[in-house]
């Protein structure tokens, strides 16, 4: 048997020379894998809790609804109604899955482990986590190690794997103001968000042009703010189903409701709520920023937030707090006026930190963890401690200076400037995401653990359902490699290449319409 501990260079080997693991993504931490191989069959394979657990493991829904849906992926010819017929020398092969804690029942957040150890061997393999997310990462990995021979038949090599993500957060950012994105558009990136292992959704809700968020306390904030009233909204009903959804597939769900900037749409159903901007002494009927100088303001955040904080379980909430413009909050007597009350002299960005203060205050007493965008921090570096700063502006030089300056400040930092992928090149710019080295900024090893994951984004303003899953796929895939794996064995785009062309095509078949690399096909594509 000729086994070998991968390094990057031994997996390339096997990947081009012998054809095997071609689609592992992202990379596991440690691989070891071998050309002896075991064949599968739909019809003697089986998912089974490991013998001491059976007892307690037996109500994990949350597991069990897995093995139902990794079972197609494992087998894909099962549903397209080209079973092969298994023969009668095939024994039975069964995945048996062991986790040391019982969390069943609650939802992914920071702090679970997605650690997990996988070994296949003949006839059987076995699955270790500490917890359920650690199992449903496994449970993906196993499910791309299975391959099919040119007959159809299936097959998996003898494996040894130990893996865990070297970030604890790795998210993708829909914005679904620029464009409403249907539901079902949303639950198929969270698939295919959980084929790469990503972890967080940040859910760009609400924003300038609508707000399809349906609110209880609020309703007019959707029936006058969306696109429609009807059909372009979240209804609380389809907000859970979202929940539920990436609950099952350990995605946690981070809402945004970013103020006082882009709420232009706010204003339809809040009235009393954006700053009237003026032309000399008399208003101009339009409308800037939240208005930061009226107690009104302050009231309705604290409702809306009250609410949204309850309807969205994850402990961490995103703020926003971004661009705002600050010549309507100018021209506007009232403000004008608090301002001089306030001290705050002719400086706007003490009245921007003024107005984020108040509302990470809100948001900290309804016992949720604040996210905010950059320039909260460039305004005020004196905002509390656990609030996490999300880096959005700049090229790397300025992305990496803006990280040392906030870990030095004792901030947690997310990463979110390198990976723009709405913003589309010609050629292959997923090398461009792949070559990102979050931690290569000057500072401290405490400072470096301060960077907790990245985050990639969908800005929505030329992105709706038509465009959104080529865009995304194969090209977001590049940064979960580099938020999951060891740096240290994905340096190489070119080694990776061959890999990702793999796994592109395995995301084809698996239904998410995944935009080509380079000139080539897949060789099922159109089976
Ligand atoms: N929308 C909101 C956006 C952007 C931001 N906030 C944005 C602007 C420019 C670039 C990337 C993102 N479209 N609400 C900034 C975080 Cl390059």
């Amino acid at each position: 048997m000729a086994s070998c501990t991968i390094c990057l260079p031994a997996l390339m080997m096997l990947v081009l020379d012998l054809n095997t693991v071609e689609s592992v993504w992202p990379l596991p931490q440690k691989l070891a894998i071998s050309e002896e191989r075991y064949p599968l069959s739909p019809t003697h394979f089986n998912f089974y809790y490991g013998e001491d657990q059976a007892s307690i493991m037996k109500d994990c829904s949350l597991l069990d609804s897995a093995f139902t849906r990794y079972f197609p992926l494992i087998f894909p010819d099962l549903t397209s109604g080209n079973g092969v017929l298994p023969s009668t020398e095939e024994k039975a092969f069964s995945l048996v899955v062991t986790m040391h804690q019982k969390d069943c029942d609650g939802y992914p957040n920071e702090g679970s482990s997605e650690r997990y150890q996988l070994n296949v061997s003949a006839g059987q393999a076995v699955l270790n986590s500490d917890t359920v997310w650690g199992a449903l990462r496994g449970l993906e990995t196993f499910s791309q190690l299975v391959q099919q021979e040119e007959d159809g038949t299936y097959f998996i090599n003898k494996t040894e794997i130990e893996d865990f993500p070297s970030f604890q957060y790795r998210g993708i950012l829909l914005d679904t103001s620029r464009h409403f994105l249907p539901l079902k558009a949303i639950l198929n990136t969270l698939d295919a968000m959980a084929y790469s292992k990503f972890n967080v959704f940040h859910w760009h809700i609400v924003d300038d042009p609508s707000f399809p968020y349906q609110s209880r306390t609020f309703p007019d904030l959707s029936s006058k703010g969306a696109y429609h009233p009807m059909s372009h909204i979240y209804t609380q009903s389809d907000v859970r189903r979202v929940l539920t959804h990436a609950r099952l597939r350990g995605i946690r769900v981070i809402p945004e409701f970013d103020s006082p900037g882009h709420t232009q749409s706010w204003g339809k159903g809040q009235p009393n709520l954006l700053t009237p901007c003026y032309k000399g002494s008399s208003p101009s009927g339009t409308f800037g920023p939240i208005n930061p100088a009226s107690a009104l303001s302050y009231i309705f955040m604290s409702q809306f937030l009250k609410e949204v904080t309850s309807v969205f379980p994850d402990p961490y909430f995103h703020l926003g707090g971004d661009e705002v413009n600050f010549s309507c909050w100018q021209s506007n007597p009232d403000v004008r006026a608090f301002m001089q009350k306030m001290g705050f002299g002719k400086d706007y960005t003490k009245l921007e930190s003024f107005y984020m203060e108040n509302i990470v205050n809100i948001t900290s007493n309804l016992n949720k963890t604040s996210i905010v965008w950059q320039d909260v921090f460039d305004y005020h570096e004196r905002i509390p401690k656990d609030t996490i700063l999300h880096i959005w502006k700049g090229l790397p030089a300025q992305y990496k200076a803006e990280t040392s300056r906030m870990t030095k400040a004792g901030h947690r930092v997310l990463l979110g400037a390198p990976w723009y992928i709405n913003h589309i090149a010609y050629g292959q710019d997923w090398r461009i995401s792949y070559n990102v080295q979050p931690l290569n900024f000057s500072g401290t090893e405490e400072q470096k653990k301060l960077v907790i994951g990245g985050e990639v984004s969908m800005w929505g303003e030329y992105v709706d359902a038509t465009n959104l899953s080529p865009r995304l796929w194969p090209r977001a895939c590049a940064a979960a490699e580099r938020l999951w794996s060891d740096e240290s064995q994905t340096r190489s785009a070119e080694a990776a290449f061959p890999r990702l062309q793999a796994f592109r095509c395995s995301l084809l078949r698996r239904g998410v319409r995944a935009e080509p690399l380079s000139p080539g096909h897949c060789s099922d594509e159109y089976r």
